[in-house]
C-alpha cells in the first residue's frame, strides 16, 4: 500500500502539503509540476488500497482520473477550492472542496481540517493565493505581529512566484523539491532561520524580474479595465502571475489581463477580478476559451492560440465593462 501525494506546485499546494503531512506524516511518492500544470492526475497509477492525496487543483479538470483511479481500487482524499463541476459518488472518495467562498483557498481549508495545528504554514498559503484579508485576520486572531504577517505574506509571493514557468526549466526550485526543504520545518519562521538561502534567491529573481515587468506594452488600457502583454522569456514565464496580483492590489477598481507568449504561437493568460467589485467571476470568462478555468477572482487560459489574442481582449472588455 502507497501513499500519493499529488499537489499543485504553488505556494497554496505546496503549503497545503505541509499541514497535512505534519498533521499525518506517511512516506509518499510526490506528483507536482508548474502551477498550470494542473491535471496531475493522469500521471498517477493506483493499486488497490494505495491512498491518493490531491491538493489545490481543480477537481472538474481531474475527475476522469479520479473515477479511473477510484476503478483501480485507491483511496482518494481531495482537498480544493477551484471549481468542481459535477460531484462524484463514491465510498472511497472523501472531498473537501469549497469552490464558493473567494476568501478561502486549499491552505485555509487543511488549516480547518486538521484544526489549525500549522497555522502560520496556512497562511503562507493564503497570501500566496493573494487572499491577504483572510490571511491578515487569521493571522491577527493567532496573536502575530502586522511584522510577521508580512514576513509571511512575502514568503507566500516568493513560492508562488517559483511556481509560473511554462515548464520546469523556468523556475529557480523544483516545487518537489522545495517542498521537501520547507515539510523539515514546523513553522515558516523556522525556515526562515534556519534555511535564508531559498528566501533571497526567490526575493533577487522576483525583483529583478518584476523591473523588466514594468517595461512591458498595454494592449489595452481604460479607467475599468487594462490587457498587458508579455513576450516570451524566461523572465516574463515566471513573473506574469504574481505581477498581475500587485497590479489588482495597486488599482482594485480594475480588472487585469496579462497576456504571456509561449514557445509554441499559444499563449497563457492570467485574469483578475476588480478586487472591490467582484461582479463578475473570472472563471466565467476563461471557461469560454478551450483551456480555460480558474477561480472567481483569479482564472486563466492555458493556451489560448495567439490568433485569438483579440478576440480574447473584446471578450475582457465585454465581460468586465
Ligand atoms: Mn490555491
Amino acid at each position: 500500500m502507497h501513499y500519493i501525494d499529488v499537489f499543485n506546485g504553488d505556494a497554496d499546494g505546496i503549503c497545503s502539503l505541509i499541514q497535512l503531512r505534519k498533521a499525518n506524516p506517511q512516506k509518499t511518492r510526490l506528483v507536482t509540476g508548474v502551477k498550470r500544470d494542473i491535471d496531475l492526475l493522469k500521471h498517477v497509477d493506483a493499486m488497490p488500497g494505495d491512498h491518493v492525496s490531491v491538493l489545490d487543483i481543480s477537481f472538474d479538470k481531474n475527475r476522469s482520473d479520479v473515477q479511473r483511479l477510484l476503478h483501480q481500487g485507491a483511496y482518494i482524499e481531495y482537498f480544493d477550492h477551484h471549481y468542481r463541476g459535477m460531484p462524484v459518488n463514491h465510498s472511497r472518495l472523501k472531498t473537501v472542496i469549497n469552490d464558493e467562498l473567494p476568501t478561502i483557498c486549499t491552505g485555509l481549508i487543511v488549516d480547518q481540517y486538521i484544526g489549525g495545528q500549522f497555522r502560520a504554514w496556512a497562511l503562507v498559503a493564503a497570501f500566496g493565493d493573494n487572499m491577504i484579508a483572510s490571511a491578515m485576520s487569521l493571522g491577527k486572531d493567532a496573536g502575530l505581529s502586522h511584522e510577521s504577517l508580512r514576513t509571511l505574506q512575502h514568503l507566500g509571493i516568493y513560492i508562488n512566484y517559483n511556481s509560473y514557468g511554462e515548464s520546469l526549466s523556468d523556475l529557480f526550485y523544483h516545487p518537489d523539491a522545495l517542498y521537501r526543504q520547507l515539510q523539515q520545518y514546523d513553522s515558516p519562521f523556522d525556515f526562515l532561520r534556519e534555511d535564508p538561502v531559498i528566501y533571497q534567491t526567490l526575493d533577487a529573481g522576483y525583483k529583478e524580474d518584476f523591473v523588466k515587468a514594468k517595461t512591458s506594452p498595454y494592449l489595452y488600457q481604460s479607467v475599468d479595465s487594462a490587457v498587458i502583454l508579455f513576450r516570451s522569456e524566461k523572465w516574463a514565464r515566471r513573473i506574469g502571475g504574481v505581477y498581475i496580483n500587485d497590479l489588482a492590489n495597486q488599482y482594485p477598481e480594475r480588472a487585469h489581463a496579462v497576456i504571456t507568449e509561449k514557445t509554441d504561437n499559444t499563449c497563457t493568460v492570467s485574469i483578475r477580478t476588480p478586487l472591490s467589485r467582484e461582479t463578475l467571476p473570472a472563471d466565467q470568462l476563461a471557461r469560454k476559451f478551450a483551456s480555460g478555468g480558474g477561480r472567481k477572482s483569479a482564472a486563466g487560459i492555458n493556451a489560448l492560440p495567439a490568433d485569438q489574442i483579440d478576440l480574447f481582449i473584446e471578450a475582457f472588455k465585454t465581460h468586465f465593462s
